[in-house]
């Protein structure tokens, strides 16, 4: 039973984890790292080949512009993965120094909602259902400009993008504290993204960046009340220590995303309807290696969420017996997965150690050969 539920799990990764990144300060070039889309996707393919569970990829535009999407979506299939998510980006562009679909110059408003549109084309030429949206704009200074005015420019271009919406399509708005707005931030928090969206409808809905909260925040009870609503759209699953540091989901606190998984199954929100994507980047690991640890992270956190005794739970909860609960909870935490993780991959004809697997395929050394010259993908520091 709970291998039926884990062998069905879909996690996405991101097609810029595969690409250079880095902080403000250096971004370190790697070997073989990806020149083009249709690399990203070769090696999200192979994170896919060892894992079982990570059969999409979502796409980042411009970072990922192509001359034919319908060819990049063949391109794979041929590899046995998808397209998933499209994530729009309107934050690096000189017009959005001010902002985008916020800013006070209409002009630049348009040339936003321009891209968030063209967002939503890609999505009918490579048959991708979700469009992520997120937005860095806010300001740096108070005064600068019209919180509210901004607020009504924001509804006005999620109008419009709604609209464009087909037939089973839809956007996910995400949050973010800050950065790079410092003062002002125009989707700052869950309850910010919920009320645009609630007022939009059904297409709308939120998605939680793991890494996009103050520190200390309990995103779990954001989670539950999300799922709740009916507006829990999915995850941007990385993790952090600092800010949105954007390291290996389950790396800095494995326990936190236990409870998140916990009120994920626990809500009604393990399905489909759920996206469970990765928001990473791997500064100084190797990515391919750090995307396959980062979804048997998720899996790891997901098996022990599947064992708790919701019975034992349920009446624990129910005598008040503080202790009981919380051992209940802690009893399935505790539970070392790995060998039911490594047993459910045998049986779906995949190697135990996916990332064992993955160092002796002989794919790193033939990419760090092949991919000489050109231009790494990357988006620059
Ligand atoms: C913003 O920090 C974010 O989490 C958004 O999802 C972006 O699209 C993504 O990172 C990629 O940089
Ligand atoms: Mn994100």
């Amino acid at each position: 039973m709970i291998k039926d539920l884990l062998r069905k799990q879909r996690i996405e990764t991101p097609s810029w984890a595969y690409g250079n990144s880095g902080t403000r300060f250096k971004v370190f070039a790697q070997q073989g790292v990806p020149r083009d889309p249709y690399e990203k996707i070769a090696d999200a393919a192979q994170v896919h080949r060892f894992t079982g569970v990570a059969p999409t990829v979502a796409l980042h535009i411009p970072w990922d512009k192509v001359s034919s999407y319908a060819d990049l979506a063949r391109h794979a299939a041929e590899l046995g993965v998808g397209i998933g998510a499209i994530n729009s980006n309107v934050f690096q562009d000189d017009d959005y120094k001010l902002g985008s679909v916020t800013h006070p110059d209409p002009a630049v408003r348009a040339k936003a909602l321009a891209h968030l549109l063209e967002c939503v084309d890609i999505m009918d030429e490579t048959g991708s259902d979700t469009l992520k949206l997120w937005f860095s704009d806010g300001t740096n200074y108070p005064g600068q400009d019209d919180i509210r005015a901004r607020q009504d420019r924001l509804a006005e271009a999620l109008s419009a993008v709604y609209e464009r919406l087909g037939e089973g399509q839809r956007f996910l708005l995400e949050y973010k504290l800050f950065e790079p707005a410092f003062y002002v931030t125009d989707v700052p928090d869950w309850g910010t993204a919920y009320a645009h969206c609630m007022r939009l409808g059904p297409k709308a809905e939120v998605v939680v960046d793991t890494g996009h909260h103050a520190p200390g925040t309990n995103i779990e009870f954001i989670v539950a009340f999300l799922l709740r609503e009916g507006k829990l759209g999915g995850f941007d699953f990385n993790s952090r220590f600092y800010a949105d540091d954007d390291l290996m989901v389950g790396a800095a606190d494995p326990f936190q995303l236990f409870r998140i998984m916990f009120e994920v199954i626990g809500g009604g929100g393990y399905t489909e309807r759920t996206a469970f994507m990765l928001d990473q980047c791997h500064n100084i690991e190797p990515k391919i290696p750090g995307q396959i640890r980062s979804v048997m992270n998720v899996q790891e956190a997901t098996a022990k969420a599947l064992l708790v005794d919701r019975d034992a739970l349920a009446a624990a909860q129910r005598e008040g017996d503080v202790l009981g609960a919380n051992a209940v909870l802690m009893d399935a935490y505790n539970t070392d997965v790995r060998p039911l993780l490594a047993e459910l991959r045998e049986e779906m004809g995949l190697a135990p150690d996916p990332m064992a697997a993955y160092a002796g395929s002989g794919y790193f050394e033939k990419i760090a050969a092949d991919r000489v010259g050109g231009n790494q993908a990357g988006w620059g520091a």
